[in-house]
């Protein structure tokens, strides 16, 4: 099969909810030889955009929305688990990262989780619905270098307002390098808030966590 087949076979499952072909066609393409992260961007990612594309146009509904959510939920499991394999020694850096308050959408922040992992930064993941307060604490617990937030929903990005405002409150804003992502986030919304960065994808994200430890 080709590359554009297993991405085709890739697309149409996550479209389906069809978690078993998913997650075979994730196999296929490590064992083809084809990249995490080339996979999820050319197979999965538009294949979970058109599925919330029809969504938002009333055109499909939460229960076939929550089955293609697990479908790619299955898939990024199986490549995580192949980017964590991959990962070398943890010295680049410390990274707190999380999904923000009020927000349940942890497919993105968890590929991002990895390919950091994959490039030698110690990672504390903290899941998702998680407090500005919790962010702070959590970082100055793990001792990071960096915190970064995840918002899916245009009603939640404003918390990643709420961590610069409360990081300033306790005088810790020179401490931490913050940085922002999440499909309604933009570089705007960035340099609005205080964000020292804004990460469009995972690859950016690690683009720019580097770029924000040598700066
Ligand atoms: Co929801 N949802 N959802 N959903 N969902 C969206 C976001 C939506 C745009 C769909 C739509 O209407 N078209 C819409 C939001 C509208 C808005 O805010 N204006 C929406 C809605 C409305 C909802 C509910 C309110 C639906 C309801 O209940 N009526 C509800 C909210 C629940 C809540 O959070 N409180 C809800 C629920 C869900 C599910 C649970 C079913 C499921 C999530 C499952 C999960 O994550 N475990 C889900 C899904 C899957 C989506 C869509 C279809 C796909 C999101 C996704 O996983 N994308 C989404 C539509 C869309 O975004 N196209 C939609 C793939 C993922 C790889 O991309 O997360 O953008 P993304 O991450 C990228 C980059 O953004 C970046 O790197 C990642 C990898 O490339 N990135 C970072 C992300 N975070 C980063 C952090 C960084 C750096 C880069 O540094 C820190």
């Amino acid at each position: 099969m080709t590359k554009e087949e297993i991405y085709q076979l890739a697309q149409d499952a996550i479209e389906k909810g069809d978690a078993e072909t998913a997650a075979n066609m994730a196999r296929l393409g490590l064992d083809s030889g084809i990249g995490g992260i080339e996979l999820i961007d050319n197979g999965f990612i538009p294949g979970i955009n058109k599925v919330g594309d029809l969504f938002g146009e009333g055109q499909l509904f939460l229960p076939e929305l929550i089955m293609s959510a697990n479908a790619m939920q299955g898939v990024i499991d199986i490549i995580n688990e192949s980017l964590e394999k991959a990962g070398i020694k943890q010295n680049q850096g410390k990274v707190v990262i999380g999904t923000v308050e009020g927000d349940l959408h942890d497919i993105g922040k968890t590929i991002v989780v990895s390919l950091l992992k994959a490039n030698g930064f110690a990672v504390k993941d903290l899941g998702r619905d998680v407090s500005a307060d919790r962010f702070i604490k959590e970082a100055e617990a793990f001792g990071a270098n960096i915190i970064g937030t995840s918002a899916l929903l245009t009603t939640t990005m404003s918390v990643q307002k709420e961590l610069e405002d409360k990081l300033q409150e306790k005088g810790l804003r020179n401490k931490y390098k913050t940085i922002v992502g999440g499909a309604p986030v933009t570089e705007r919304w960035a340099k609005r808030i205080g964000a020292d960065a804004y990460a469009s994808d995972a690859a950016d994200g690690v683009r720019k966590i580097k770029e924000l430890l040598q700066g």
